[in-house]
């Protein structure tokens, strides 16, 4: 098995928030000197999305801050585009301060908002990076030719639900934008697939770790799989594994407020060369893997499919 779960997931659930909460799902979490921070999304008992934040010292066991991280705005562009709820966390450190891209959902559809923090006490909203309809947005911890490079997934009802990529001088305005990794179709990930944790740098390649969907006679399957992206040029993708490398079969995973649902949105590489992959479970609990980064790079490239099929 690629990815080893925690004995004692799920590793955060609503019992552990100090606030009234349905869920705890769907968390970016992040290194930073001896912390591993998380920020998770919670349904509210009306049905919409917040953020929190939570701490560890071993990356398995959680403390929850007794105030939510990120409520809706409540004014200003941001108040019109988040007023069904902030989702889907991403935090990248780059430039000395990290950034958490999360989903702003509103009448007006998904967007993307960027936020800046340094320290996780305060946070400063810097701008909306997409129009709608977008989610799952991760940038790279590394700028390519002087450009900030993100991946991300819009939907569209022409186009399958692909993993893009776009890059920006500030952060602000994006472009260059090109489709990489598309769907497969019957495949574990023919409905669709989004970028899901920030890439982790390896020697062989950016490792992307991605989720696809398919959908079934009792619902949409939600599993993980990963991609190689080259280290100079991460539009050119190198390799994606052809197999998963998750999917839910704990009763954790298969039942819940989304039923069959594994969901990242961050990993965490050690120094010892393992990487702990964190994700939603059935859109209900946190969830904790630990993998080799050695096997996951040997998935993408042992076993691949061509990164955009032939069709299209
Ligand atoms: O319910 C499963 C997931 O559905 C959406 O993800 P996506 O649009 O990428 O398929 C999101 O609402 C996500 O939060 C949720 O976990």
């Amino acid at each position: 098995m690629l990815i080893q779960r925690y004995k004692n997931n799920p590793i955060l659930t609503k019992n552990g928030v100090p606030y009234p909460v349905a869920t705890v799902h769907n968390a970016a979490v992040v290194k930073h000197k001896n912390q591993y921070i998380m920020i998770f999304r919670s349904h509210k008992l009306n049905g919409r999305s917040i953020l929190g934040k939570a701490i560890s010292y071993d990356g398995f066991h959680f403390e929850v801050d007794r105030e939510p991280f990120l409520e809706p705005a409540d004014s200003g562009i941001f108040a019109e585009y988040e007023k069904f709820g902030v989702e889907d966390p991403r935090i990248v450190f780059i430039d000395g301060e990290f950034l958490i891209t999360y989903t702003a959902y509103s009448p007006h559809g998904a967007r993307i908002g960027l936020a800046k923090t340094k320290n996780f006490k305060t946070i400063h909203r810097f701008s909306l990076i997409t129009q709608a309809d977008y989610r799952n947005v991760v940038i790279f911890p590394e700028k390519f030719n002087g450009l900030y490079a993100r991946l991300d997934r819009p939907h569209s009802d022409i186009s399958d639900w692909s993993i893009w990529i776009s890059y920006s001088p500030d952060l602000r305005f994006w472009g260059d934008s090109k489709r990489i990794i598309s769907p497969e179709p019957y495949h574990w990930d023919e409905m669709k697939i989004g970028p899901g944790a920030t890439p982790v740098k390896t020697s062989q390649g950016w490792l992307n770790i991605y989720h696809g969907v398919f959908a079934t006679m009792s619902g949409s399957v939600y599993r993980l799989g990963v991609a190689l992206h080259d280290l100079k040029d991460p539009s050119k993708v190198i390799a994606v594994g052809d197999e998963w490398i998750l999917q839910p079969e704990e009763v954790y995973e298969r039942t819940g407020y989304v039923p069959n649902v594994v969901f990242t949105c961050g990993a965490v590489p050690e120094e010892d060369g393992t990487i702990k992959i964190y994700w939603g479970a059935a859109d209900t609990v946190m969830c904790v893997g630990i993998a080799k980064i050695d096997d996951l790079v040997a998935h993408c490239l042992n076993n691949q499919r061509p990164a955009l099929k032939i069709s299209s």
